[in-house]
């Protein structure tokens, strides 16, 4: 500790020399450079390519390709396929993205049931600390938000998708705005906006530094004012499907006494969220701790294609001391408000408003080649300059801008407007999923996925503040479109066929797993014991 106190002066003799000096954006040959050498989305050595299912002989990290080929808990032990609840729409997953599309489902006239793993708010929506993107200030157009989406992206992203987020993003935070978030307002009550990392201009909207947990607050209330069922610490173990493979159900295990739950539902809808519990490549993560990515097996073994499942997002300035709060997020918005990356050397090594991939490699390639800081338990970092932000911006910035940073360093002796953060890259988004239509229909019919479960609308990097917008705007397309689908529809009979179907692939494919998916919780106790005994 007193070491690193000692090498934090390095970075305040400097700031006032650095406070108006810009480190210029790379160009894009240097970029692709960067990302190749020290990107972890490009670690051959961390991917294998998938054995069996819609994706079989692509490439995706070990992690996801063991849950993909694992089997279901109910493989050889079955489960009653009486329905205890029958339902228009079952909405699996409690975040942002899932309350959206029940309170979507609802509207429509709609029965709802919503089952989710932990509590209704247990989710990464309240990890997005700042911002969400979307176009509606006068010198900004939904046009040029699609650019730098695609741009941010490298240009992979769904054409379709994009232009649907972009477009009915204006309408869809006019609806959270009547339902009661509370954006910040400059001196004269106009929104306020930010500049996110890859954005050309200002649009993120903001609740300080917890725009998430606000959006999270109104979403449950609205939620929890409405007639509908909710099972809570009732993870989603299993989909049901007919004799056509369309899905009709879903079975749901209590957490508490390890009850099966079966659902009949004429559509179903995954908003399960991410998969940094899986700390994929070793990483920390800022996710939440049901963040397991329980829709990629669950919807794979039904036959749902999955798009860009090789591609992470690590968010540059995860906490990398204290180690109590590894991994968490300092929000990008900290950059945009001015804070500088320094290495050991005190020196600067990226443009801090790049893309969150570049900023990222830039990061692990200083420490990797020694410019980094080491703690005392040996974990690297990079100084993030947080007190520039108050002589940048004037005294009292950080605290009214981000209080919920402040608070939780002070919760170890840390000031961030007196000393620099140490951060190093964190596990923090899919930037792939379930591939979905402008519906939010995966490949299997009457199955539907919103959010951070589905792929496609960011390509192969998000910007920072899209994933906002995303569970709103495709969580009610998604709502929408299950609950007119399940209009009209039979309900199908409830079978575990698919299961069989699944079973025999793995088995032609001579795939030897003993890999149990999904995982619902993260097993820190087995991971401790794999480190230990490979150290
Ligand atoms: O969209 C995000 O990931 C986000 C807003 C994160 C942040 O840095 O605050």
């Amino acid at each position: 500790m007193d070491d690193l106190k000692k090498l934090q002066k390095t970075v305040a003799d400097s700031r006032k020399t650095r406070k108006d000096q810009t480190f210029p954006i790379l160009p894009a040959e240097e970029k692709n450079g960067l990302l190749k050498k020290y990107h972890p989305d490009y670690r051959e050595d961390a991917y294998r390519p998938v054995r069996v299912g819609p994706n079989a002989g692509e490439k995706t990290v070990r992690e996801i390709a063991d849950l993909l080929e694992g089997q279901s808990t109910l493989w050889g032990r079955g489960a009653s396929l009486q329905p205890d609840h029958t339902v228009d729409v079952l909405v699996i997953g409690g975040g942002g993205a899932g309350c959206t599309t029940a309170l979507s489902a609802l509207a429509e006239g709609a029965s709802v049931l919503l089952a989710t793993k932990l509590r209704v708010g247990d989710a990464n929506t309240v990890m997005a600390e700042g911002g969400m993107q979307v176009a509606i200030q006068p010198e900004d157009s939904p046009v040029r938000h699609y650019l730098d989406t695609m741009r941010g992206g490298h240009l992979k992203n769904d054409p379709q998708l994009l232009k649907t987020l972009v477009e009915e993003g204006p309408a869809a935070t006019q609806w959270l705005m009547e339902l009661g978030v509370l954006f910040d307002r400059d001196a004269q009550g106009n929104l306020g906006v930010r500049k996110g990392g890859g954005a050309s201009v200002p649009r993120l909207l903001s609740c300080k530094d917890y725009t998430g947990l606000e959006l999270m607050r109104v979403l449950k209330d609205a939620l929890l004012n409405e007639k509908v069922e909710i099972l809570e610490y009732s993870p989603i173990v299993e989909l049901l499907s007919d004799a056509k493979g369309s899905c009709t159900g879903a079975v749901m295990r209590n957490f508490d006494n390890d009850q099966l739950t079966t659902v009949a539902a004429k559509t179903v809808v995954l908003a399960t969220g991410g998969s940094g519990r899986l700390h994929i490549q070793g990483f920390p993560t800022s996710n939440h701790f049901g963040a397991t990515g329980d829709a990629f097996p669950l919807a794979y073994r039904m036959g749902a294609q999955l798009r860009f499942m090789d591609t992470f997002q690590y968010h540059p300035t995860g906490v990398s001391y204290p180690e109590a709060m590894a991994g968490l997020l300092v929000t990008e918005a900290m950059r945009s408000a001015g804070a500088q990356l320094l290495n050991a050397q005190g020196k600067r090594f990226v443009n801090e408003m790049d893309t969150r991939d570049v900023v990222a490699a830039a990061i692990i390639r200083e420490c990797r080649e020694g410019r980094g800081v080491t703690t005392q338990s040996g974990r690297s970092g990079i100084w993030l300059d947080t007190p520039i932000v108050d002589l940048l911006n004037g005294e009292g910035t950080l605290e009214k801008r981000f209080p919920n940073m402040m608070r939780q360093f002070s919760r170890y002796q840390i000031d961030i407007r007196e000393e620099p953060a140490l951060i190093y890259p964190t596990l923090h988004y899919q930037n792939g999923g379930v591939q979905i239509d402008v519906d939010c229909e995966s490949t299997v019919q009457n199955l539907f996925v919103a959010g951070e479960a589905s792929g496609g609308v960011h390509g192969r990097n998000r910007l920072m503040g899209n994933s906002l917008l995303d569970i709103i705007v495709f969580g009610k397309r998604a709502g929408r479109a299950a609950a007119q689908r399940a209009a009209k529809a039979l309900q199908g009979k409830l079978t575990l066929d698919h299961l069989k179907r699944f079973q025999t692939e793995v088995e032609k494919a001579g795939v030897d797993t003993q890999a149990v998916s999904p995982v619902l919780i993260p097993d820190y106790v087995r991971r401790q014991e794999e480190v230990q005994s490979s150290s």
